[in-house]
Formats: C-alpha cells, structure tokens, sequence
C-alpha cells in the first residue's frame, strides 16, 4: 500500500479505505448505530461466559501502534457465547475523542448518542488453530465492546497503571510492559446484557467476519483519566491521536439482537 490508513487525514482517509481495501466498502460494516426500538428483544439470549479475565501476574505489552493503545491478551482469557462458541482473547484497544473539547469517541453509537470512549477486547474463534487462520475465516472473530462514560472526580483505580503508562509511549511504534492485568475489573461491572450483530472489523481491511457483542452497562472514568488518554500519544503524522474512531455504517438487513429491554 501507498499511504498508511487515517481516519480524517490525506489520501487514504475513511471515505478512502474501500479503494485501497474493498471490503470496507461492503454490506455488513462496523460500527452501527444501536436503535433501541429497532434491536430485537431475545429473551433466550444467554449471558456470556468469560474466563480467566480477573487478575493476571505476568508481563502484559502495550503498544502505541500509531492508530491507538493496543495491550496484548494471554489465551488463557476466553469468552463463551450462548451458542457455546468459545473466543479466544487476542489483544484490546481503545477508541476516544479530544479533537475538540468534549468531543466523543465510541465507534458504536446508541440511538444516536456517540460515549466518550469505546473498550475492545478482540478474540478469534477457538476451532481455529492460529489467529492468522481465523483473521481470514468468515466466522473467524469476536470482539467484546464496551462504552464509557465521565464520572467527574471519581477515578476508576482499575484504570490508574494503564492511563500512567502511556507517556512511555508516546511515539508511534513504541511500546512498554504492564505487569499485571485486571481485564474483568477493567469492564462494566454488570456484563449480563449485551447487544449483539455481525459485522466487520471497524479498520481497514474491514473484514466481514466480527461477531459484535456491546455490552449495555457502562465503565465510569474521571474526566482526568479520559483526558490523559485522549492528550497521551501520538500517530505517524506527530500530531495527538485524536477521533480515532469510524462513522457508523448501515445495518442494511442485518438484525441486531439483545438479551435485555
Ligand atoms: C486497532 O483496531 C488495532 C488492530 C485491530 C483494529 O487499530 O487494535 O489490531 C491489529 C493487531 O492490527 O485489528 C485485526 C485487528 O484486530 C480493528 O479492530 S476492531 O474492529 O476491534 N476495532
Ligand atoms: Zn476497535
């Protein structure tokens, strides 16, 4: 490829990616907007299991890759889903706002309102035997999501080593090792219900093999702690990355389903 991908700069920006990437350009994309009366009511819908997600000893990369904060993810994290496909945690990364002041940065919106910052925690289906082979089965990825709000002048301690670990990696390509890792205390505190669809990955090559599950509880961090991840890293252009999120996609005639009303 000629140009790195961006989300709002130079050739190879959002409108941009299906030229380079023709998948982006497909029916079933991500993100979406989550219409709460369009969201089909799924009683049976069963919550998810999630394994070994509460504290981890060991050493944990992050990694500033230019487009966000990526921490590596030990297979011993799996998630369940009511159909009984397990997942294999990969790695999780963020999404946020701060090109402006008070500007939000999910990637999924709910009945139009975009939250402050989007969580994902990426995993490929178990039956594969590597992530390289799933990145390209069609049935291949989940991606657990979560959305946070502001709750002003409360830190969320959970947050506190990450959010200090990131003026360790300002630049592009850098990257440094948390020891230790609360994933589960790092999530909503009620993980019973979710929304769930099929979608894409919401990056180019915005494969068509994601299964979406947003969860509908919500992670609260200070204002402090949101903004020091917003104002903490840079993208190959030396400017803060910033809105590092994509515009909601159609639904076209896809359904999404949902455990709860
Ligand atoms: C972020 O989002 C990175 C990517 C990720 C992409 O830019 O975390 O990770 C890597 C390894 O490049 O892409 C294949 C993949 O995980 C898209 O992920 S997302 O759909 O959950 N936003
Ligand atoms: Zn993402």
């Amino acid at each position: 490829h000629g140009a790195e991908w961006t989300y709002s700069e130079g050739l190879l920006d959002e409108a941009h990616w299906p030229k380079e990437y023709p998948d982006c350009g497909g029916k079933r994309q991500s993100p979406v907007d989550l219409q709460r009366k369009e969201v089909w009511y799924n009683p049976s819908l069963r919550a998810l299991n999630l394994s070994g997600y509460e504290v981890q000893h060991g050493a944990f990369p992050m990694v500033n890759d230019g487009h966000t904060v990526q921490i590596s993810l030990p297979p011993t994290m799996r998630v369940t889903a009511a159909d009984g496909t397990q997942y294999v945690a990969q790695q999780m990364h963020f999404h946020w706002g701060g090109a402006s002041l008070e500007s939000s940065g999910s990637e999924h919106t709910i009945d139009g309102i975009r939250y402050v910052i989007e969580i994902h925690v990426v995993h490929y289906n178990s039956k594969y035997k590597s992530d390289d082979k799933a990145q390209k089965a069609p049935d291949g990825l989940a991606v657990l999501a979560a959305l946070v709000e502001v709750k002003d002048n409360a830190e969320n301690a959970y947050y506190s080593n990450f959010i200090s670990r990131l003026k360790s990696i300002r630049y592009p390509g850098q990257s440094t090792v948390l020891r230790g890792l609360d994933v589960q205390d790092m999530l909503p505190g009620n993980l019973h219900y979710y929304y769930s669809y099929w979608g894409s990955l919401t990056t180019p090559p915005c494969t068509e093999n994601v299964r979406w599950f947003v969860l509908a509880d919500t992670v609260k961090l200070s204002r402090t702690q949101v903004w020091k991840l917003e104002n903490s890293l840079l993208n190959h252009q030396n400017k803060s990355i910033h809105n590092d999120y994509r515009g909601t996609q159609p639904l076209n005639n896809r359904v999404v389903e949902a455990n709860f009303m």
